[in-house]
């Protein structure tokens, strides 16, 4: 007897279906957002194309020049940059953006761009000197709703807004897979781009962050110059103290968006203190901290700068740096045990 195999059919959305579904929950929204996000779908998708053959072409090394951190600007980080910031000014959801390699924001100050409801901050390309290595790599980005009177171009105000007030954030990870992950209020949904078809397809429905895990994430060359309390908590991680489900493994791989993904998936925490080279912190508050504090804490999460929320943290300048300690629930409390120790 011939066995009937039914295939299963299962449609696996994509992207814009995805957003265009969600708009259609939301019968007053005017599809800004989703318009946003498929723009920033297009360009990771462009820098994707280049990501994967960056050893192939003169893409790679250091574009002479260096951006408002002082850091060596690589080619793809500028290609980045572009790629965004052409997508979206040409959109009609964005008036303006900040990028971690832009000294200023811009204000796209045309007719379409200043009727825009949303500013878009991203950093392009992060990790980006793991590019000649061929370690993943990605974008952040952070989506507010503009505070300035439509119609007008978008002031620093528009920029300078708390992280909790944040609309939407996500990344791109160009690794093993290329994956978009984004978050809203109404959760975290993760998309992997499917090479056949050219669509980030819907492949991390909901995704929750578990409240332990076993993955420490911290760059143990900085170890004298952490706080002590961050010192006893890592002492603690390596099993000299008893802590839920430790002793933990440690992974680290440099690259924030890679660290940060993985630890969102499995279970983890991840950690980058203030140092005494760096007394601010070295990771930026508005493109790096605050979209992963809003994922993390969506996704059931914390992140805080080791006093503080992340996400409630008024900021003062674009570049403004932070410490970031975030991740699963459980261990962020264990952390935050030590931290509280004076
Ligand atoms: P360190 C990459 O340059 C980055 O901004 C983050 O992606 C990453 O987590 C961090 O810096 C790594 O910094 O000092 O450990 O090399």
């Amino acid at each position: 007897m011939l066995t009937t195999i039914y295939m299963i059919n299962r449609k696996i959305q994509t992207l814009d279906e995805f957003t265009i579904q969600q708009m259609r929950d939301f019968p007053h929204a005017t599809g800004e957002l989703a318009s946003l996000l498929r723009d920033i779908g297009l360009a990771s998708k462009r820098v994707n194309v280049e990501v994967n053959k960056a050893g192939l072409v003169d893409i790679l090394g250091d574009a002479g020049t260096t951006n408002v951190q002082g850091e060596d600007v690589k080619k793809l980080d500028v290609f980045a940059n572009n790629q965004l910031m052409g997508v979206l000014r040409h959109g009609i959801s964005c008036a303006g953006i900040g990028s971690e390699e832009l000294d200023d924001f811009i204000a796209f100050d045309d007719p379409a761009s200043n009727n825009s409801k949303y500013v878009c901050l991203f950093d392009p390309l992060d990790g980006s000197g793991n590019i000649d290595v061929n370690v993943s790599i990605g974008t952040i980005f952070s989506i507010f709703r503009r505070v300035t009177p439509k119609g007008t171009p978008v002031t620093k105000e528009d920029f300078l807004q708390p992280g909790i007030q944040q609309v939407a954030a996500g990344y791109v990870v160009y690794g093993s897979s290329t994956m978009l992950v984004y978050a809203t209020r109404r959760g975290v949904n993760g998309f992997t781009l499917d090479p056949s078809i050219g669509e980030f397809s819907l492949s991390h429905p909901n995704i929750q962050c578990p409240e332990y895990g076993r993955i420490y994430s911290i760059n143990y060359g900085n170890m004298l110059q952490y706080p002590k309390q961050v010192q006893d908590y890592v002492d603690a991680c390596e099993g000299k103290d008893r802590l839920n489900g430790g002793p933990y493994t440690q992974r680290y791989i440099g690259s924030m968006v890679a660290d940060l993904h993985r630890n969102l998936i499995k279970g983890g925490i991840f950690m980058y203190p203030t140092t005494k080279d760096k007394p601010k912190g070295k990771l930026r508050l508005l493109y790096e901290c605050n979209p992963f504090a809003f994922i993390i804490e969506v996704a059931g999460g914390k992140a805080t700068n080791g006093k503080e929320r992340i996400l409630d943290i008024q900021p003062t300048e674009l570049h403004q740096r932070s410490a970031l300690y975030a991740g699963s629930k459980g261990m962020m409390e264990e952390l935050e045990s030590y931290l509280n120790k004076v």
